[in-house]
């Protein structure tokens, strides 16, 4: 089983995704996930200049060695681009080495640990119709699990609000959550932690009062509150009992997560900007997440992610993979396998891909009554169809990003 091709795909059909397609002599096809949003031709060129020339004639039945291999014998360590590369490689590997055993891959990874997978959606608006509006809309989906994102009084455009139509000063009207923005420049979009952290209570109470205790509830601070704003926003919420609450502040400053521990017990949930277990050695060690937020797709892939969960399982901390529309169905369908397998799974997220997207990636997971189910085709079940992905053509995208109100830059 000796590789003698490696494409790299690029294709935008709701927005860009990057799949290496690797295939052997023996006519197996593997693929895998390398979308790294917002910057995706960086992980393209990363894949096609270096990494690619190195698997031609590699054995495709060692996905350990060609794990380490890439990641040590590049001398240079880590980062977003490089994990990236690294996962879409072993997500291939893996892909191939289900279709070699005839066997789906969670089944390589010891079998199931559960029925299915509990998934939550994003539901958003600018005020609380509208909020209320979308809660129902994902549980009328199915959902069982709602995140709940919120505009906020005085502000015109900030993360998360799907219907968000403000202009926010380049012209443009529509915002999606996450497909990176296409256009030659990053929208500027606007901010006020106070505002927030004044508004942000009253949302969830009233969300609480219209649909009760019991409905499972998660919110995104995505990263933009202070150690001290983010243990008051934990405290704030805590009436509320939310499932968890994610990114309440940037987490290169991971000490910063002590605070928020010693103010609330409401759960949290970090990681999705990591891209090593390097990231979490500490934070899990020291027990100050209740959730690991990583896609496979940003991390190592599926051989990485699962000892991070092995590791976290010691601290009885489970998974929360990543699942937005800016990881590809073959990333989706990654973190499915190995979210079935791992004793400690959490949550999936799951945003649900555009139409065109599904008719590039033909998918054999399942979706029924909240749970996601990764199916049984033998390999990640997914298809790249390559003829459908042509008619795409990469288009320059960029993430949004945050200006307050005296101009300066502030995370997003
Ligand atoms: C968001 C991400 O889903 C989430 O939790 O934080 O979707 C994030 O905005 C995007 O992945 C950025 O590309
Ligand atoms: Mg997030």
């Amino acid at each position: 089983m000796i590789i003698d091709k490696a494409e790299v795909i690029v294709t935008s059909p709701d927005r860009n995704f990057v799949t290496l397609r690797i295939t052997t002599d023996d006519g197996l096809v593997g693929i895998g996930d390398a979308t790294l949003n917002g910057r995706e031709l960086a992980v393209v060129a990363y894949l096609q200049e270096h990494v690619a020339p190195l698997l031609l004639g590699a054995d495709a039945s060692r996905i350990e060695d060609m794990w380490q291999f890439l990641y040590r014998g590049a001398y240079w360590r880590r980062g977003p681009v490089t994990m990236a590369a690294i996962a879409a490689v072993d997500m291939a590997l893996w892909d191939i080495k289900g279709k070699a055993a005839g066997m789906p891959v969670y089944q390589l990874l010891g079998g199931a640990s559960r029925d299915g997978l509990m998934a939550y959606g994003h539901a958003s608006g600018k005020e609380l119709p509208e909020i209320f509006d979308s809660i129902r809309a994902h549980q009328e989906k199915g959902f069982r699990s709602i995140r709940v994102q919120t505009g906020v009084p005085g502000l015109k455009a900030i993360y998360g609000i799907a219907s968000q139509g403000a202009d926010v000063g380049d012209g443009s009207v529509r915002y999606d959550h996450e497909p990176a923005r296409r256009g030659a420049r990053p929208t500027q979009e606007d901010w006020d932690t106070r505002a927030y952290l004044r508004h942000i209570p009253t949302v969830f109470e009233a969300v609480r009062n219209e649909f009760g205790p019991e409905l499972p509830l998660l919110h995104d601070g995505h990263h933009r509150m202070t150690p001290l704003q983010a243990a008051k926003l934990a405290k704030s919420l805590e009436p509320y009992d939310l499932f968890w609450l994610e990114d309440c502040t940037p987490a290169e400053n991971q000490e910063a997560l002590k605070l928020v521990r010693q103010a609330s017990t409401t759960p949290l949930a970090i990681g999705e900007i990591f891209n090593t277990y390097w990231d979490y050695k500490d934070i899990i060690a020291n027990q100050l997440i209740d959730y690991v937020r990583s896609a496979v797709t940003h991390t190592g892939g599926i051989s990485h992610m699962k000892k991070l969960m092995d590791y976290a399982a010691m601290f009885q901390i489970k998974s929360g993979f990543h699942g937005p529309t800016d990881v590809s169905p073959v990333g989706m369908a990654a973190a499915m396998h190995l979210g079935l397998a791992i004793h400690n799974f959490g949550i999936q997220e799951y945003m649900q891909h555009g139409e065109r997207t599904n008719q590039v990636f033909r998918q054999t997971f399942t979706w029924n009554d909240g749970y996601l189910h990764p199916g049984d085709e033998p390999g990640l079940g997914v298809t790249l169809d390559v003829d459908e992905a042509g008619k795409y053509p990469y288009e320059q995208a960029y993430l949004p990003f945050n200006r307050l109100a005296d101009g300066t830059v502030h995370d997003w």
